[in-house]
């Protein structure tokens, strides 16, 4: 039986990926921060909380990475925990450089140090590339970060091909575009808007509140990413791969989608700060822009193009945008219900 350690195992992905493992038979580790109470909602609700092994683990500690490893010896160690919010980078700079950026360097070092044939996967990201250099992104595309969560992951990306290359490291980078799901954390703007159009067709009367309508994500399913992760790590050779749909969306038109799927239509009025949208059918404002959620500096354009993995992993995605929406807001009107939601 294979050994998998999962840091993060906690979040959206880290959850989604505890469950594929489990289900391809392996032994799930995973490292839980020690806070006062542990939150295992969304391990609670793929129901795997109780076939999991969670182990006291902090990204900060470099002994506490190293006496897991040593302990474990795990066959494969994916480095999903981040400091993940882009918006909160600006006011955690250097908090977030520490756990998305050297951390990463703590992990390798470890790994090379007591379990070098362990297969390691970095939790690359699509924000790597930040300004458009080129249109779509794939894995040579120049990388120039626009937030400090962006620079901080530039240097986990290129420790862990450094190490790959200075060490004979099996460690693989995947650069994954924006991935969502019912698990989402609630800050990020897809499940912003799908909880807070769930709450107005629950009878809530408070408009969802945005930044930048105009920005675009090339948005996929956080299920069929992790399939992505563990297909990488089984590759002879280590290597980094873009994961995306090569479908771009403006946050305006998944909001579209999101509203349409909870029998919402949707009148739009308004530029920029004084942009609103209405439901036409019970003329309540649903949307409005508040500028407080504007970056100090934004990504405009995510599109990426995820050749090399369709070719050398056979991976696609399997759902769509508007199905993403979809399956997003209707979780979210169904869980408010019975107040499940993750
Ligand atoms: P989440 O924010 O949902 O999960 C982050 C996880 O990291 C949580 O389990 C959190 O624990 C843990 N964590 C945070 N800080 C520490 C720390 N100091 N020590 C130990 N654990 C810590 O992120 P996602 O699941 O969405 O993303 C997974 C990874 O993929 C992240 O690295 C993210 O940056 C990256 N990524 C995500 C993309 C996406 O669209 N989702 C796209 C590209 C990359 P706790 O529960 O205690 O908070
Ligand atoms: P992102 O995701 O920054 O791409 O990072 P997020 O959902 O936070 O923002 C996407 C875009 O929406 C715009 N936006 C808003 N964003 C939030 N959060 N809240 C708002 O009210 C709002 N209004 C408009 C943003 O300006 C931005 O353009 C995610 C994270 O999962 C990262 O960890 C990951 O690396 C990248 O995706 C790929």
């Amino acid at each position: 039986m294979k050994k998998a350690f999962i840091t993060g195992i906690t979040g959206q992905d880290g959850a989604y990926l505890a469950k594929l493992l489990l289900e391809k038979g392996y032994e799930v580790h995973g490292g839980v921060r020690r806070i006062s109470h542990p939150e295992t909602t969304r391990l609670d609700l793929l129901g795997i909380t109780r076939d999991i092994h969670l182990h006291e683990f902090d990204l900060g500690e470099p002994n506490s990475i190293f006496r897991t490893i040593r302990a474990l010896m795990p066959d494969e160690f994916y480095n999903l925990a981040a400091q993940s919010f882009v918006g909160a980078s600006w006011e955690l700079p250097i908090y977030t450089a520490d756990v998305d950026g050297m951390a990463v360097v703590r992990i390798l070092d470890a790994l090379r140090t007591v379990s070098p044939e362990t297969r390691f996967y970095q939790a690359s990201t699509s924000e790597m590339f930040g300004l458009v250099q080129e249109v779509p992104q794939r894995e040579t595309t120049r990388l120039y970060p626009r937030s400090p969560y962006g620079v901080a992951k530039v240097y986990g990306h290129y420790i862990t091909m450094n190490y790959r290359e200075s060490f004979d490291m099996h460690a693989s980078s995947g650069i994954l575009f924006n991935h969502e799901s019912p698990l989402r954390g609630k800050e990020f703007v897809t499940r912003k808007i799908t909880l807070g159009l769930a709450d107005i067709a629950r009878g809530g009367n408070a408009a969802v509140e945005l930044g930048n309508m105009d920005a675009k994500r090339d948005w996929g399913f956080a299920g069929d990413y992790v399939e992505g992760m563990w297909r990488m790590l089984q590759q002879e050779e280590p290597d980094d791969y873009v994961l995306a749909t090569g479908v771009t969306t403006t946050i305006r038109d998944f909001f579209t989608y999101a509203a349409e799927a909870l029998g919402m239509s949707l009148d739009w009025q308004g530029e920029a700060e004084a942009e609103t949208a209405t439901d036409r059918k019970t003329g309540r404002v649903v949307m409005k822009v508040n500028p407080k959620f504007y970056r100090p500096a934004e990504v405009d354009l995510l599109i990426g193009d995820a050749t090399k993995a369709r070719n050398a992993l056979g991976w696609t995605p399997q759902v769509d945008v508007q199905q993403l929406a979809q399956m997003m807001a209707r979780a979210d009107y169904d869980a408010l219900a019975t107040q499940k939601a993750a």
